[in-house]
């Protein structure tokens, strides 16, 4: 009887022991959404965690703490050679170790479907957003915001998304470890996911599915901000593709990606290297040679072609052709010009 005292507050003590050993080790990330929640949410994945944990703590005392006990009190004293007691059958012992497990099981069973059903309970005001996977990048699509493509996956926070999951080549597979929920994408049909933020924060989607040989790689920032900064993101966001639909908006595009500001200025003030394109189109130019041009379409459109052509008077002829641009670019470029007044 004195054994089983002891080794039961034994138990007890390593299997306290374990739990706060485990617990204080940060096993887990940060917890970042709603269906992360906490050790005390109840349903949520950490809360569910905490249970396995506490249960996998008390299971290890429970044999391990008998199991060394035993090694240490019942060893064999020098010079006894009797044979041990031979037990056989203990039907009260089997019963117990049959029916604890056996509850353990059914309860987490149980606990598992409430969790999964919390987890994945749904807010009919989620915020859709489409989610593309090939191999080996992520892109994000907003449908409720004109239709945005992202790379990174922006996100308010306190809002539920409904993340609709496509595959253009393999299976790859959605986490996030801070959001803790995880789902396939696979080619051929749409796989879905609710996940509501809830701390801002950068973290990062990774593809938990092997999917090629650059798989290591598939990994794209996750950025979660306030509602209002969201908003405001997703509409600069859906103004800069409505202007990149337009000439003025390709055309600011391709200036600002051939480097022609460093040169010229859009502004009433002209930078020393070149003329200002503010006012430009249809005012009179003086060229070098004293003579004036009209700065209409067809001289703007050989002034890039062919900078030397006609040099505009009191700058130096320091301006590079650009053979890349095509007949349509420069059209573009002509009509962001001609927007600048
Ligand atoms: C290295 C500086 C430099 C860069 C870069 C540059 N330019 Fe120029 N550009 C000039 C200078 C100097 C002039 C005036 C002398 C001349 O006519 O060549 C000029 C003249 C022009 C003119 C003639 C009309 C006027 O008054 O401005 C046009 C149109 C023009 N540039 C368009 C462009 C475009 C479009 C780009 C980018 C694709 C570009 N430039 C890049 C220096 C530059
Ligand atoms: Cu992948």
């Amino acid at each position: 009887m004195r054994h089983f005292v002891i080794v039961g507050i034994l138990v007890v003590l390593a299997a306290v022991g374990a739990y706060a050993g485990l617990d204080a080790s940060g096993l887990m990330p940060v917890a970042a959404s709603a269906q992360a929640g906490s050790a005390t949410t109840a349903g949520s994945i950490d809360w569910m965690w905490n249970l396995q944990v506490i249960a996998m703590s008390f299971l290890f005392a429970l044999i391990v703490v008998p199991l060394v006990y035993a090694l240490i009190v019942f060893r064999r004293k020098q010079g006894d050679t009797s044979d041990a007691e031979h037990i056989t059958g203990n039907t009260p012992l089997e019963i117990t170790w049959t029916l604890i497990p056996l509850v353990l099981v059914l309860a987490f069973a149980y606990l598992g479907a409430y969790s999964l059903r919390e987890v994945r309970r749904a807010d009919p005001q989620a915020m859709i957003v489409k989610v593309h996977a090939q191999q080996f990048a992520w892109s994000f699509e907003y449908p409720d915001y004109g239709g945005v493509i992202s790379d990174k996956l922006y996100l308010p926070a306190g809002t539920q998304i409904l993340l609709q999951m496509d595959s253009k080549d393999v299976i790859h597979s959605f986490w996030v470890p801070e959001f803790r929920v995880k789902q396939d994408v696979v080619p051929g049909r749409v796989t879905e996911l609710r996940i509501t933020p809830t701390l801002p924060g950068e973290y990062k989607v990774r593809c938990a599915e092997l999917c090629g040989t650059s798989h290591y790689s598939m990994e794209n920032g996750v950025v979660v901000t306030s509602e209002a900064e969201f908003i405001a993101w997703a509409q600069e966001q859906q103004n800069a593709l409505a202007s990149a639909q337009t000439p003025e908006g390709k055309g600011e595009l391709l200036v600002k990606a051939n480097g022609c500001l460093g040169c010229h200025s859009i502004t009433a003030t002209a930078l020393p290297t070149a003329p200002t394109w503010f006012g430009l189109f249809g005012s009179s130019v003086t060229l070098e040679d004293g003579s004036t041009v009209t700065a209409d379409e067809a001289f703007l459109k050989e002034s890039i072609h062919d900078p030397l052509a006609k040099i505009v008077k009191g700058f130096a002829p320091i301006m590079p052709a650009y053979s890349n641009l095509t007949d349509e670019d420069i059209a573009a470029i002509i009509a962001y010009i001609e927007s600048l007044k």
